[in-house]
């Protein structure tokens, strides 16, 4: 039986799942989990992923969450390329390393613009605070710089010659803010040059696939129902005001 992946690929961690799984011709099914209508409280998501996030996966009578976890998990069934794990102690560890460091700097310093830029406005019907967009923009940039000086340094990918699962975690966390029309690669020549080395050892084409939706937001949340994401309200005050 085919690995059912609970995707909604609007949100970087199911893209990154997406793109390994289509990269490596491991066999999945589709099923499509729409986050912005709140599916993941349902009742069937529920018990495929009590934390009620997507990415998760059903394999047979296993069920997990958590993208680096499933990640791994589809490298390690499916027997992938080394260079996306590396089987070497030191350069699993660089990549390892760099999955370790993204869950509390890149990963919700790209995230937190997509919301301030795109969603606060549609779903509160004003711009976020100006000293949040500071402070959100300060935070992306100290991330990037780091990316840069500290993960990626002059090799071409973040373990070395090759692709790995840390420059593909990398990547769909860096188009998010691109998503909402932040060009975070001009005058970031390196990080540019990084990005379409990204690219190419995905193949344009998927990698174009996976960020249709979200290089397309603006356009798709606009023609959203605002009344739909009303249940947003409160985590968006909580989380970001
Ligand atoms: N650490 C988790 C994060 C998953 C996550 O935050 N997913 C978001 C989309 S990017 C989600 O499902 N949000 C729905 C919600 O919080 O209601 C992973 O890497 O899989």
């Amino acid at each position: 039986m085919a690995l059912e992946l609970y995707l909604d690929l609007f949100s970087q961690p199911c893209r990154s799942v997406f793109i390994f799984a289509k990269k490596n011709n491991i066999p999945f099914e589709f099923k499509k989990i729409s986050l912005l209508e709140g599916e993941q409280y349902g009742e069937d998501f529920g018990k495929i992923n009590m934390l009620r996030k997507a990415p998760a996966i059903r394999d047979g009578d296993f069920t997990l969450a958590e993208s680096i976890a499933i990640l791994q998990y589809m490298a390690q069934k499916f027997s992938t390329p080394d260079h996306w794990y590396p089987a070497d102690l030191q350069k699993r560890a660089r990549v390892n390393e760099y999955l370790a460091w993204q869950h509390s700097a890149m990963r919700p310093h790209g995230s937190k613009m997509f919301w301030l830029k795109l969603m606060i406005p549609k779903v509160l019907g004003k711009e976020a605070p100006k000293e949040k967009m500071d402070g959100a923009m300060e935070d992306l940039e100290a991330s990037l710089n780091t990316f840069l000086e500290k993960f990626l340094q002059d090799r071409p990918f973040i373990a070395g010659e090759n692709i790995s699962l840390a420059d593909l975690v990398a990547i769909v966390e860096i188009m998010q803010p691109v998503g909402v029309g932040m060009d975070v690669f001009s005058g970031r020549p390196k990080l540019a040059a990084w990005r379409d080395r990204v690219r190419t050892a995905i193949g344009e084409e998927l990698f174009d696939e996976a960020h249709q939706g979200i290089i397309r937001a603006p356009e798709l949340v606009k023609s959203m129902d605002a009344s739909k994401l009303e249940v947003f309200k409160a985590w968006i005050v909580k989380r970001f005001l």
